[in-house]
């Protein structure tokens, strides 16, 4: 069996952020969405609002620099080119409280407000910062997967906020399958670098590498993207890439956050984020202690 460290993976430094650092963190400035944007992120599990995060696409760049130039100073490091492959793929994530950019863009944006309102939660816990660069050159595919099963976290109301950094031509973007956030079925997660499943023994999933090409093209959702410009999809919507190779280097900073209805959940095999010692047991909220809760809705009723 091949372990993610194979694929590219490596565990560094411990992913847990300090008391400290959760304690210091402001209350975070509200965001009014336009309802059409939510109604749009309900039915299609994926929308774009373009600029909305335009002013703080340099201090991230600047954060996602640290991350990617001493990587082994951050959590979880990851290349997945190949080895004799052209360019380069990069992320990271779990180093929000590490990297002072990334601190400041929880604290001080509206990111948590946003994710309240799309997923129409009273409050907005933080599960983590995911980061992704693909240098020019690249020709390795974001292989189609969606975010759910990587995670051991379950549930209905949920949103990744995916700002991207650099100009992306729809080619090359990160696009979705429209619409497949509800069909309530489950995929193996997948390896980053090749594709592979990950080995996990749950009968209830299938894998999706056998579906790709039944995809209608009318579903796929692909957009060119401008610094500042920020995808929101739920935890699962398909999405993938091309093999087109990448032309400029194309970054993307992405939060990922949890409602009312997101519990610890137990995967029959590895996670990604691989999180252990939660103290939580199936069922059970994520700690507090670990995953800050930023917003909370005023109480209405
Ligand atoms: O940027 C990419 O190619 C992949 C992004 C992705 O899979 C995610 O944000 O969940
Ligand atoms: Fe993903």
């Amino acid at each position: 069996m091949q372990t993610s460290k194979e694929k590219g993976n490596h565990v560094t430094v411990d992913w847990r952020p300090q008391a400290q650092v959760i304690q210091r963190l402001c209350t975070p400035p509200s965001y009014s969405a336009q309802p059409e944007d939510i109604a749009t992120f309900q039915k299609e599990g994926v929308v774009l609002i373009p600029g909305v995060f335009t002013d703080w696409v340099d201090r991230l760049r600047a954060g996602l620099q640290r991350n990617m130039d001493q990587p082994d100073d951050y959590a979880f490091p990851c290349d997945s080119v190949a080895p004799g492959g052209k360019g380069r793929f990069f992320d990271s994530y779990c180093n929000w409280h590490r990297i002072p950019e990334y601190t400041a863009f929880l604290s001080d944006s509206f990111a948590a407000s946003m994710a309240c309102g799309f997923m129409a939660s009273h409050s907005a816990q933080l599960f983590h910062e995911h980061v992704f660069c693909k240098d020019s050159g690249t020709r390795t595919a974001t292989p189609w997967h969606h975010d759910l099963p990587y995670y051991c976290v379950d549930g209905w109301q949920n949103v990744s906020i995916y700002i991207s950094l650099d100009f992306t031509p729809a080619e090359t973007a990160v696009r979705f399958l429209a619409g497949s956030h509800r069909s309530e079925k489950l995929y193996f997660p997948r390896h980053f670098l090749d594709g592979s499943d990950y080995v996990q023994d749950d009968p209830k999933m299938a894998s999706v590498t056998t579906l790709e090409d039944t995809f209608r093209e009318e579903d796929i959702r692909a957009f060119e993207l401008q610094p500042g410009d920020t995808l929101l999809f739920d935890f699962r919507t398909l999405h993938g890439t091309t093999a087109a190779p990448i032309q400029q280097q194309r970054r993307a900073f992405s939060t990922r956050w949890l409602g009312d209805d997101m519990v610890y959940c137990e995967r029959t095999g590895e996670t990604s984020p691989p999180l252990k010692d939660l103290g939580v047991t199936p069922g059970m909220r994520m700690p507090e202690s670990l995953f800050p809760i930023l917003w909370q809705q005023a109480c209405t009723d």
